[in-house]
């Protein structure tokens, strides 16, 4: 290994260990959302509610108001009844960072439950997703965001909102993330960034992708570290750069990965070449830590570079 790739994996390291906050809940799935108003579809662009909802940060609600978009409202059908802890929010035009400054951001919002109760909140104006913690764990079907406020875009006076996410008081689903290390990922660009934390934060279209100088991808590794043993018998692995089919088929997909857990043992494991997640089965073991290592790859027919859109470890 390089002193390079050393250095970067040890920064890495660092600022995961800073930035990440444990989250013990789950992601509650959302069976439909509604809208006060729409901007209309416009050269085969959708700006509808359901954008919101579609774990994609680049597909965007925008309000179809005249004038800013004070007083629009989405309202998020849980499917029935959830004990909600907090929200995730994505406010603004997340299609690139130019359209993020360019539309119109929501500062304040006012939150109503299906009782009727409500709460307000004031959101920071970084593009960053925004979690909107509840003082107390709330029991609700149905949650309106209201806008009562605006961060002025500098091109388009309407207000956009790209996705939401909502947790409940239920165990997550796969093993909390607590530091990651990797062989080196891209450089954050105008798109966004491509580090691991893009790998589970259930969105499609962000991803983790290396930087290897003129290498496709095959002997870089990732590392998920629990900062105690869990016990993984399976990954869910969304393969390649999941953004939409085309970049998909021209970056870099893993066709073979090996498994290195903290107790010494490897796992070889063959990854399906498709745009769906998959759900990669081994035999369970206790670990505090696991790397892939991608052995080989498909060479994408545009960027030779291989991402990973998502990689969750579960029991
Ligand atoms: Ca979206
Ligand atoms: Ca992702």
């Amino acid at each position: 290994m390089s002193t390079r790739s050393l250095l970067i994996s040890a920064v890495s390291l660092v600022l995961m260990a800073l930035l990440i906050t444990p989250a013990h809940a789950a992601q509650v799935k959302i069976a439909g959302v509604l809208a006060s108003s729409s901007y209309p579809d416009s050269e085969g662009v959708s700006y509808a509610a359901t954008n919101v909802k579609d774990g994609k940060v680049s597909t965007v609600w925008v309000e179809g108001e005249e004038g800013s978009g004070l007083g629009s409202w989405l309202e998020i059908d849980l499917g029935g009844s959830h004990t909600v802890t907090h929200i995730k929010l994505w406010g603004g035009n997340w299609y690139s960072w130019d359209f993020w400054n360019r539309h119109n951001r929501p500062k304040e919002i006012e939150i109503t439950f299906s009782d009727e109760s409500t709460q307000k909140f004031e959101l920071k104006d970084e593009k960053l997703p925004e979690e909107i913690r509840f003082p107390t764990p709330v029991t609700t079907s149905t949650i309106k965001l209201k806008i009562k406020g605006i961060y002025r875009g500098t091109t388009f006076n309407d207000t956009c909102v790209s996705e939401i996410a909502v947790f409940d008081d239920q165990p997550e689903a796969f093993h909390t993330v607590a530091a990651t290390a990797d062989s080196g990922h891209l450089p954050e660009d105008a798109d966004g960034t491509y580090d691991l934390p893009n790998t589970w934060d259930m969105l499609n279209d962000t991803m983790w992708c290396e930087n290897q100088k003129d290498g496709d991808g095959t002997g870089a590794w990732v590392e998920y570290r629990f900062g105690k043993n869990v016990r993984v018998g399976k990954l869910l692995l969304l393969n390649g750069n999941a953004y939409d089919p085309t970049f998909w088929r021209k970056s870099n997909r893993a066709t073979n990965i090996t498994l290195s857990f903290s107790d010494g043992s490897t796992e070889a494991i063959v990854v399906k070449d498709f745009i769906m997640l998959q759900t990669l089965r081994f035999p369970a073991r206790d670990a505090s830590s696991v790397r892939i290592t991608f052995d080989a790859v498909k060479v994408g027919t545009e960027y030779n570079d291989l991402c990973i859109s998502e990689a969750r470890f579960a029991e």
